[in-house]
């Protein structure tokens, strides 16, 4: 049953925004990157397993299966498995401060990397003024925004057809848009925010599905993104330097394309964390 070769080696791993028990989830990809992978830590940083979905209708296939089995099993292997519950699966929040199978559940935690800077993990909903206006943010691409625009120039040739005056999908999109970053700003900054006043250097959270990293105001703000349509990661290296890992792109894997084989991993891609040890 063991088949995991992992080829890749950094100091902890962050991730987030799971959400197993869902369609959504990319639970191949994520086996495929934590088979990949060696870390001493493991976070796991809310939105694991999606418990509201689960409530309204059972959907668990085997490979969602594999992803709890693999990281029980790096536990009992001995990795430090960390877990900090989100609010998707926020039933996990009553057992903070309880160890199972070599998992501890806190409500956020502080992680001390190698060169010694100290970062607050915690998922982030609760700097999320409106639960639930995170998820059209996923739908927000480039090129649905694009395709919008194209049906709407369709849209007004019939109205002008029929009599009546142009509407502007865009303008309307784009205060719906602005809306939108201004959320995520907001957001961001209101986590920068509270690492700040933790007196930590920075600060590494999810929830918002949009892995980023920026200083805001001389703090670190990382985000480690999602599995249901970025697929990323964050990594510390063994000298301590943060990196988001993309694993979709590194392994040139589309969403639509569920069932084809993973291409090889350019070795590049941990280049920096393998040089370091
Ligand atoms: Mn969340």
């Amino acid at each position: 049953m063991e088949t995991d070769t992992p080829t890749l080696r950094c100091r902890t791993i962050f991730i987030s925004d799971v959400h197993l028990g869902t369609r959504g989830c990319q639970a191949e990809l994520l086996l495929d990157f934590i088979r990949s992978v060696e870390c001493e830590t493991l976070y796991l940083v809310g939105d694991i397993i999606d418990g509201w979905k689960l409530k309204s209708g059972w959907y668990w296939p085997q490979s969602h299966n594999d992803v709890v089995q693999k990281i029980l099993r790096m536990a009992r292997k001995g990795v430090n498995v960390v877990y900090v519950p989100g609010n998707h699966d926020d039933g996990a929040r009553d057992y903070c401060g309880v160890h199972f199978g070599g998992v501890v559940v806190v409500r956020d935690a502080i992680h001390e990397a190698a060169d010694g800077r100290r970062y607050l993990v915690v998922h982030g909903d609760e700097f999320d003024g409106v639960i639930g206006h995170a998820k059209w943010l996923a739908f927000l691409g480039d090129w649905s925004y694009r395709a919008l625009l194209s049906l709407n120039t369709q849209w007004n040739l019939l109205r002008r057809r029929m009599g009546f005056g142009y509407w502007s999908l865009s303008a309307y999109l784009k205060v719906k848009v602005k809306n939108a970053l201004q959320f995520i700003e907001d957001f961001e900054s209101a986590v920068a925010d509270e690492a700040r006043r933790r007196g930590v250097d920075g600060v590494i959270c999810g929830h918002i599905h949009k892995a980023e990293m920026r200083e805001i105001d001389g703090v670190l703000y990382v985000n480690d993104g999602d599995w249901v349509e970025s697929c990323t990661a964050v990594v510390e290296g063994f000298d301590g330097k943060l990196s988001i890992v993309d694993w979709a792109k590194t392994r040139a894997w589309s969403p639509l394309d569920r069932r084809r084989a993973p291409t090889p991993v350019p070795e590049a891609v941990f280049d920096e964390a393998a040089a370091a040890e």
